[in-house]
């Protein structure tokens, strides 16, 4: 079973990321052979500060590392230091269409968002379906709104195999049964996001306690008092979800547990301060990591030198069945 994912550089990682994404890919670890990404070429598709990319690319590792990565256990990489994955992105567009390109939901709500759309935030979903490609992946552990992303790769290694003979595994998604979609604490009726979130709705993973807390006990519910999960309560549905991660029970367990609670404080006290247990050890850890930026640098390098072991074969393979290059 090959695992394979990947996680921006950009801004402070949030809730969402760690419950939908960075949570399964520490758990990939037990279950296969698992392939993590830092996509440095992803980020450079919207407005950016060269300089400040670098430092959040550090802070990203030592986050992944913190939570639980183990690069005896991993692969952990920078996507620039493998030049395989563009070179297959390129051969890749070969066989994407367009019109796929134009149906992709994230392209559309990006593109809003930004004053100059770039090319390549048009062709990220083929950058991305080189990264996962590359690597023969099986399953693509990852949050529910790049479901879409995985559909699109499916199709473009399905229509590839077809056209040019049995080339890449196909991969499938792995989106987590609770924490698919992780909510705005403000505005429970948008996913918590780094783009487009509201701050005191959004809860970083390095965030002091006080402050998680806080944000919390601010949470935006509905004006009744049951805690129960449902289609018209969208706040506690998520405030359930989070705790039931933060916690390690089902959501039903935690619906019983507080099926007495009189409203809705005490429920997000207890959410604040379970959520803040939860990521503390991260934290701590995380505030020893950092400051090794060499340490992060060569577990980084050594990452890149497996992984580039691994990419060559199948695009030196997609580049002979493209009759690319000397037969
Ligand atoms: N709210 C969320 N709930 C569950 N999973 C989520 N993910 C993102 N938001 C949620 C998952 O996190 C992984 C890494 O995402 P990324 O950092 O590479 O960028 P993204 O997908 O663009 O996530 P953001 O943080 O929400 O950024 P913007 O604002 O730019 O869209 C992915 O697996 C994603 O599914």
């Amino acid at each position: 079973m090959r695992i394979f994912s990947g996680i921006q550089p950009t801004g402070r990682k949030h809730l969402g990321n760690f419950i939908g994404a960075i949570r399964q890919y520490v758990e990939g670890q037990d279950r296969g052979d698992a392939i993590y990404c830092i996509v440095d070429l992803h980020a450079i598709t919207v407005a950016y500060d060269p300089a400040d990319l670098r430092e959040r690319l550090y802070d990203t590792a030592a986050v992944l590392l913190a939570a639980g990565l183990d690069p005896d256990r991993c692969i952990l990489f920078r996507q620039s230091d493998v030049r395989e994955h563009t070179d297959l992105c390129w051969l890749l567009a070969g066989v994407t269409a367009y019109g796929e390109l134009r149906r992709m939901t994230q392209f559309k709500e990006k593109s809003a968002q930004q004053d100059f759309v770039s090319a390549g935030l048009f062709f990220y979903p083929v950058l991305q379906a080189a990264d996962v490609l590359a690597y023969q992946t099986n399953e693509v552990p990852v949050g529910e709104d790049q479901k879409q992303h995985i559909e699109l790769m499916r199709d473009i290694a399905t229509r590839f195999n077809a056209r040019f003979g049995e080339t890449f595994a196909v991969p499938g998604h792995r989106i987590p049964e609770v924490g698919a979609r992780i909510m705005d604490l403000q505005s429970p009726d948008k996913k918590m996001s780094t783009t487009g979130a509201t701050d005191l709705g959004t809860v970083y993973v390095l965030e002091e306690p006080e402050a998680i807390r806080r944000k919390f006990k601010s949470a935006v519910t509905d004006s009744g008092k049951e805690i129960v999960r449902r289609p018209d309560k969208a706040g506690i549905t998520n405030l359930i979800e989070i705790m039931s991660v933060a916690r390690g029970l089902a959501p039903e367990a935690v619906e019983k547990e507080f099926a007495d609670a009189p409203g809705y404080a005490g429920f997000k006290e207890a959410v604040g301060e379970a959520v803040a247990a939860f990521l503390a050890p991260v934290r701590e850890r995380y505030a020893e990591l950092r400051p090794n930026t060499p340490r992060l640098e060569e577990t980084l390098a050594r990452g890149a030198e497996k992984a580039r072991d691994i990419a060559s074969g199948t695009v030196a393979l997609a580049r002979s069945r493209m009759g690319i290059g000397p037969a």
